[in-house]
């Protein structure tokens, strides 16, 4: 198993010394954050929820104790400061057991989301080179346990898989629970002098090709955009937050999310679903000031508000993010819910935009916000322009970006970072923009190869590969159509091989599911054609064929 940073591309060193010159990094670490808090709010309440073994309510001594006990016991079992876990849980309060205890000890946390399924697990495991994979046992009618012994199997450096379940629960054979780690902690654990340069996980991409990219984030970099995040958004000890989104994603970690409310001394609520009826439920028995959603979780809410006697008067903001929120649910969030609305338009490799308390209605409704620092450097350009030159002010571009928090490349991905990276290190987001005169942005499209599934990503190329794989498939596109609940869902193209019975629509679909990817990812419709409904352009590209076929099936639609 390499070091971690033989996969990652650091930042220049004088970029670094201003970032710590300016104050962005100072040298506080994940392990730090559980610290400061333990020392400031040991006693107030840190984590609410529902796990295996129940409901849950940890102050934050009882968090950080029992995150040293499992850390302990990982380490007796030969998990080593460096070493990369797969942390493949749902919204239980053994997350950030699990989260904190890999800090603690200098271990790295990959971050998948409950929903990945084998294949993606398989993937993460072996390009970080992950030593163990913890996870849950039955959940959402799906075995993890069984699926992440199975990855165990196949993946050389995957040594241990921990399951957060009840003892007395059937595992697979080497699965461990989680329960049974928890030893006494020494003293001090490796985690405690890390160094804050250092990355402290790898976080997931949406990904725009074949395969998922993995983000590396450190201390330094990270603690930044949290402690800054929580500071936008007004974070206190009196701040409860409800995770309705999958704790993994970095909107509910990061903006400010978990590790806000931590930073803050604040409580988090894990909803062990989103829907309105348990959310709602939450808000009003744990008072929820403030909570996080993508667009068609906030219009559901909206849409169960007027029928629900739960009382959400304690909901002072609602955040919405992750997929452009239409001006008109924006309008109506207020109204249907009484909570503030904060637009949030963020990305797992950096740049953090949010609209601020104090903006105008207008602003709030109709732009995603501003970023976080005073150093986030931001560039649209015309992105038909191979120089890349600036648009003019207020003009739509493609946007690029570079800061105290933005990656400089993504995990061993040394190709690709060639061209989702400047030479001159800015991120090319695939996000279309204009900035206003104001200096909010506002999100008009994109030019990457993916589709915004109501939030949840999906890189076309990776499904392609997926149909493609079917024996009667002889070529695949994948597209987005307009939808009008998620924004956008995806439409399958799909070229049989000739001359023999085609493959129908729902055998393609399972096809793909049975791979073992994340339901999302299936996609919504096929369409099975002898050609591509467009001639002539596949010759040029790839991309150009995409972007032709969606035209034209969200003309149909
Ligand atoms: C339009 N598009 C948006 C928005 C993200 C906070 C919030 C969200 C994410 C996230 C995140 C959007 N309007 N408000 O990491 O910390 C699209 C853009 C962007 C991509 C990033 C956070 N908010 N998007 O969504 O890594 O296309 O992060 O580049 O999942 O989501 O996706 P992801």
């Amino acid at each position: 198993v390499t070091a971690v940073a033989d996969g990652v591309v650091p930042y220049p060193a004088e970029v670094a010394e201003r970032y710590r010159a300016a104050g962005y990094w100072t040298g506080q670490t994940f392990p730090d954050l559980l610290s400061a808090a333990v020392a400031a709010h040991g006693g107030r309440t840190a984590v609410v929820g529902t796990g295996p073994s129940g409901a849950q309510r940890w102050t934050y001594a009882e968090l950080d104790a029992r995150a040293r006990g499992l850390a302990a016991g990982l380490a007796e079992r030969g998990v080593s400061p460096g070493d990369r876990v797969v942390v493949w849980m749902p919204n239980v309060p053994e997350y950030l057991e699990t989260v904190f205890a890999l800090f603690r000890l200098g271990a790295l946390p990959v971050f998948a989301l409950p929903a990945h399924r084998s294949s993606e697990i398989r993937y993460f495991a072996e390009h970080a080179e992950a030593v163990a994979i913890v996870t849950v046992a039955r959940h959402d009618r799906f075995d993890h346990a069984a699926a992440a012994a199975e990855v165990a199997a196949a993946v050389p450096s995957v040594r241990h898989v921990v399951v957060a379940a009840p003892s007395g629960t059937d595992l697979p054979a080497r699965a461990v629970t989680l329960a049974s780690l928890r030893h006494t902690p020494p003293e001090t654990l490796p985690g405690d002098d890390v160094d804050p340069s250092s990355v402290a996980f790898l976080q997931l991409s949406g990904g725009t090709t074949g395969l998922p990219k993995l983000i590396p984030r450190t201390h330094d970099d990270y603690h930044y955009s949290v402690r800054a995040s929580a500071e936008i958004c007004g974070l206190s000890p009196d701040t409860v937050y409800l995770a309705a989104l999958p704790a993994a994603h970095n909107f509910t970690m990061s903006s400010p999310g978990l590790l806000g409310v931590v930073h803050a001394g604040g409580t988090s609520v894990l909803a062990p679903s989103p829907d309105a009826d348990t959310c709602f439920g939450l808000i009003e028995a744990e008072r929820v000031t403030l909570a996080a959603v993508v667009p068609p979780l906030a219009a559901a809410w909206v849409q169960a508000a007027s029928a629900s006697t739960k009382d959400l008067s304690s909901l002072a903001m609602l955040q919405v993010g992750g997929a452009k929120c239409a001006a008109e649910l924006a309008r109506r969030i207020p109204v249907a819910l009484g909570a503030r609305l904060q637009q949030v338009f963020g990305m797992a490799e950096g740049l953090v935009n949010y609209t601020r308390d104090d903006d105008p209605d207008d602003v709030v409704e109709e732009t995603q916000g501003r970023p976080i620092s005073p150093d986030d450097e931001m560039r649209v350009v015309d992105p038909a322009d191979p120089d890349e030159r600036e648009v003019p002010p207020g003009e739509v571009g493609a946007l690029l970006t570079r800061g105290p928090y933005t990656i400089r490349g993504y995990y061993r991905a040394e190709e690709h970072n060639a061209e989702a990276f400047t030479p001159d290190g800015f991120y090319r987001t695939g996000d279309l923009v204009r900035i206003t005169a104001r200096g909010d942005i506002v999100v008009t499209g994109r030019v990457k190869e993916q589709i915004n599934r109501g939030g949840e990503k999906i890189a076309a190329e990776e499904v392609e590969n997926h149909l493609l794989a079917h024996p009667d498939v002889v070529d695949a596109a994948i597209v987005g159509v307009p939808d009008d609940f998620l924004g956008e869902r995806t439409h399958a193209y799909v070229i049989p091989v000739p001359d023999r019975d085609p493959p129908r629509p729902n055998a393609l679909r399972r096809f793909v599911r049975e791979r073992g990817v994340a339901a999302y990812k299936v996609p919504d419709t096929v369409e099975v054609v002898d050609a591509f409904p467009v001639t002539g352009v596949g010759k040029t590209s790839r991309r150009a064929l995409r972007t032709a076929l969606a035209a034209r099936a969200t003309e149909k639609a």
